[in-house]
């Protein structure tokens, strides 16, 4: 008699996509983050919609629902009650139904949008794709009016989990200097669900509350905020992925004919082409992060730095030495693309974003790389991202050394990705 299948990875990834979703919105993993995470729903909207395309959407229009007035979306929208997770609603108090954090996360979510009414034949009546374009505008504005301080289409961050790379040692500068004197008692939860040593270190974590705090007293007012937060910096990656997403809201605006707004989205594009520059660092040859307080470069060669080809910029000399870099790195990893040249100040092969692969993160750099004619790196980087799944699963992140998985498992942003991507 015949043997029931063996599940393929296909099968696997569909099914972990399922059972992380809550009703309409899905979480990264259960346990350790039991709540939508913004630029973790967009991601997993490419998941679903390879085999569910109002799932897909349904991820998205979710995570939009709980939009600010100002424009912000969220990095975290708290659906449901779950005291598995510090720090929950009541920490964050932003007062407002259903319960968000007061801080957004990179903004993706315009050139998913794009992918899925692509996917769909580009119908500029497309009336889901119309509703999701406001938002985004909308959200993009924000960002013009809050998070551009130098006037030149970068990304300034006043929170480090806005980043998305929560650890990454290009705050660890920026982190020093905050004070820490009126954080009082608090009982983490991440360390209860996954081995302290892949995350960041209780010091931290004083910090990223502290950050948190001043935020909630000045009553999560963007504006305060933005002058006065003791975190400010620009973030390449977010820099990056803002500039590649308003190319992507703008071929929105033009397909709708929304020509106002064309205009608006293609004086951004060339704004953050020129001021991208100022993130160039010639002594690493990279693009790295700033500190807005002290200028600053946090002089390290990130995942993030190759968002560039993703964003479209940087000289011929630029790109081959960010090519370089990636040829270094290839050499001294077992697999692309980890989070932190080895060799960099507190490199950790384990521990979360100071070492670790991050596929979402891979599958932006390969779809740069690919596009800017670098086929043979896009391939490699898929490749390697294949191999660390057949080998470990569907990990939260992967030792670049290892391979292994590190953080949450059955992650739904690793199974997304296996699905749209290197499955
Ligand atoms: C991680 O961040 C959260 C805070 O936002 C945490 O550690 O509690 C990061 O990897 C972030 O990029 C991600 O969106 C989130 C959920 O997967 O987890």
């Amino acid at each position: 008699t015949a043997q029931p299948a063996e599940p393929t990875l296909d099968d696997l990834a569909r099914d972990i996509l399922r059972r992380n979703d809550r009703g309409g919105y899905t979480v990264p993993t259960g346990g350790l983050y039991p709540f939508q995470w913004n630029w973790d729903s967009a991601f997993v909207a490419l998941g679903f919609a390879e085999f569910d395309r109002n799932r897909a959407w349904q991820e998205i229009e979710s995570l939009v629902s709980a939009q600010w007035e100002d424009g912000m979306i969220p990095h975290i929208v708290f659906h449901q009650h779950d005291a598995g997770y510090f720090p929950g609603p009541e920490v964050w108090n932003t007062g407002r139904t259903p319960p968000t954090s007061g801080i957004t996360q990179p903004p993706v979510l315009a050139s998913v949008v794009r992918q899925l009414w692509e996917q769909e034949g580009a119908d500029p009546s497309h009336p889901r794709m119309r509703a999701l374009y406001a938002a985004c505008l909308k959200s993009h504005r924000w960002f013009h009016t809050y998070r551009d301080p130098l006037g030149n289409g970068l990304v300034m961050v006043t929170h480090n989990w806005e980043t998305g790379r929560d650890n990454s040692s290009e705050w660890d500068h920026a982190l020093d200097r905050i004070d820490t004197s009126g954080v009082g008692s608090y009982q983490r939860r991440d360390t209860g669900h996954v081995d302290a040593a892949m995350r960041p270190t209780q010091r931290e974590y004083d910090r990223y509350v502290a950050i948190l705090q001043f935020g909630r007293s000045s009553g999560w007012d963007h504006r305060v905020i933005a002058d006065q937060g003791p975190f400010r910096m620009i973030d390449v990656g977010m820099s990056m992925m803002l500039l590649r997403a308003n190319r992507d809201l703008l071929a929105l605006a033009e397909a709708i004919g929304d020509e106002a707004a064309a205009d608006e989205l293609r004086g951004r594009v060339a704004l953050s082409e020129q001021g991208m520059d100022w993130l160039w660092n010639e002594e690493v040859g990279a693009f790295c992060s700033r500190d807005v307080i002290t200028g600053e470069s946090s002089g390290l060669v990130t995942n993030a730095s190759f968002l560039a080809f993703y964003a479209g910029v940087g000289t011929p000399a630029q790109r081959q030495r960010l090519l370089d870099a990636l040829e270094r790195m290839g050499r001294s990893a077992q697999y692309l693309l980890p989070s932190l040249e080895a060799g960099s100040r507190d490199y950790d092969h384990r521990r979360y974003w100071r070492g670790p692969i991050w596929l979402v993160v891979s599958y932006m750099v390969a779809r740069g790389l690919a596009e800017q004619g670098q086929a043979d790196w896009a391939e490699r980087i898929r490749a390697d991202s294949t191999r660390l799944i057949i080998r470990s699963g569907f990990y939260e992140s992967f030792s670049p050394e290892t391979g292994e998985g590190s953080g949450g498992g059955d992650f739904s942003w690793t199974a997304a990705m296996w699905l749209a991507w290197c499955g």
